[in-house]
């Protein structure tokens, strides 16, 4: 069994995906990031970073009881070791595979993040921030787009944890106002064969589809709630 520290947004979605395509039993403690369940010293026991998802196998393969594992794109990859599933055998399409897992964690996901703080919740508005990031945004996209126009998926022919790792961000391109379909064809056409996967239809159902709360184009969060995501009670409960 595997206990799914879970918020819905695209980062949660990712792992719900996973463990979904992979068949394996899990469990979801479901967190309310607004109202500060991330910052719970428990949970940092599980995640010294203190954000979701994060996963705890209490049967990990190599023995020796419970294993916690933060950050997604080391779940993506912890889950598709432990299966054997999900990351192509061949040796260069996996390295492949892991090129592009990485570029969305290190480059996709924090770089739609300032974008998306910048337009969405910062308090004032802010020209460069703004620019800067959303053209950052736009730029990661064409990367995106082109590599899509030339692969049907991420690593190759086969689909794999990178193409779990992007697609549910389709959930905060709508709140940036991107349009798949018109801006990004061969995106959209990617995004549309996985939406129709069985697993990725239950891995975002019911407790685990984005709640509007956190698709505001405009967020609206009262000044304990802007704590909670960005200000004092973030960083408190990291402080030695
Ligand atoms: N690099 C991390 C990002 C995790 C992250 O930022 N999670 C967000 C939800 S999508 C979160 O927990 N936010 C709450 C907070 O920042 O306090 C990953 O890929 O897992």
């Amino acid at each position: 069994m595997i206990d799914l520290h879970f918020v819905a947004t695209p980062n949660g979605q990712k792992i719900s995906i996973a463990l979904e395509e992979l068949e394996l039993p899990y469990r979801v403690i479901s967190y309310d990031i607004f109202e500060g369940d991330q910052h719970a010293p428990e949970f940092g026991r599980i995640n010294p970073n203190h954000k979701l998802p994060a996963i705890v196998d209490q049967d990990p393969s190599f023995g020796g009881g419970p294993h916690a594992v933060f950050e997604s794109g080391a779940i993506l990859q912890y889950l598709a070791e432990k299966t054997g599933k999900l990351l192509p055998r061949d040796p260069r399409q996996r390295s492949v595979a892991i090129q592009w897992l990485t570029w969305q964690v290190a480059g996709l996901g924090p770089m739609g993040g300032q974008a998306a703080h910048f337009v969405r919740y910062a308090p004032e508005r802010i020209e460069y921030a703004i620019e800067r990031y959303t053209k950052e945004l736009a730029r990661l996209m064409q990367v995106l787009e082109r590599r899509l126009g030339e692969a049907e998926y991420l690593a190759g022919d086969e689909y794999s944890i990178a193409d779990i790792a992007v697609w549910p961000g389709r959930a905060a391109a709508g709140t940036m106002s991107i349009d798949l379909q018109q801006q990004y064809p061969n995106t959209w056409r990617w995004f549309s064969k996985i939406a129709e996967r069985p697993a990725v239809i239950r891995g975002r159902d019911a407790e685990k589809a984005v709640p509007e709360k956190y698709l505001q184009k405009k967020a609206k969060l009262t000044p304990d709630q802007w704590s909670n995501m960005f200000g004092e009670r973030m960083h408190k409960a990291v402080r030695l």
